[in-house]
């Protein structure tokens, strides 16, 4: 079971991910959630092509058919996009799976799909997304790590770097995050400051 870089941004531009990875980003996820067709695919590609100049690794939301076809390293699924995707086509080309978990029933259907890692969220509140789970706490965060075991487990969800290290302690082996980054007064040096707090987790 390969490990994951413990710092985990997610961006939802390839602008983002360039900005990022030259500060030292190993690991990216590109959340677009308002493009389509041509502009989506050339999103992926100028993304994956900085990540591969770099030595990084990109995880692509939600477009599991493009990330396919660009040869992404991972793709990242919410149970809604379970039943469309073919998990069989993404295993033959290598390409890595991340599910989203937000309850039990979330985790025996994460789980039975044998994805790379799971993430739980919200930890915390978010200001991003509407979700109909109240925050899960840390408590929940150990929870899982003990039910999934060695499989790698991020923590998403109104994580800032004053959060992070609750989050390791209580099982997260990687932690996702967008406003700490991007809504960030200065995003390149909390960025520093984050990949200097996680470094040695590598
Ligand atoms: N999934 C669970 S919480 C979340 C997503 C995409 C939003 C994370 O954003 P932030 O700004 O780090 O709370
Ligand atoms: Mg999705």
């Amino acid at each position: 079971m390969s490990r994951l870089d413990p710092f985990y941004p997610v961006v939802d531009s390839a602008a983002w991910v360039q900005r990022l990875l030259p500060l030292g980003v190993k690991l990216v996820q590109l959340r677009i959630k308002d493009a389509a067709g041509g502009c989506l695919l050339a999103e992926i590609r100028a993304a994956l092509a900085a990540c591969r100049a770099r030595a990084a690794q990109l995880v692509v939301n939600d477009h599991w058919q493009l990330a396919l076809d660009a040869g992404a390293d991972f793709v990242h699924l919410g149970q809604e996009d379970l039943d469309g995707a073919d998990l069989p086509a993404l295993r033959r080309r290598g390409v890595r799976l991340g599910l989203s978990t937000h309850s039990d029933a979330e985790l025996e259907r994460a789980l039975a799909q044998a994805p790379d890692y799971i993430a739980l969220g919200p930890v915390y509140p978010t200001t991003l997304k509407r979700m109909p789970w109240p925050p899960q706490g840390l408590p929940r965060v150990g929870e899982w790590k003990r039910r999934i075991g060695p499989l790698p487990l991020v923590a998403i969800g109104g994580i800032t770097l004053e959060r992070a290290q609750g989050c390791f302690d209580a099982g997260a082996d990687a932690v996702a995050m967008v406003s700490d980054i991007t809504r960030h007064t200065d995003p390149d040096a909390r960025t520093r400051d984050w990949l200097r707090a996680t470094r040695g987790r590598a």
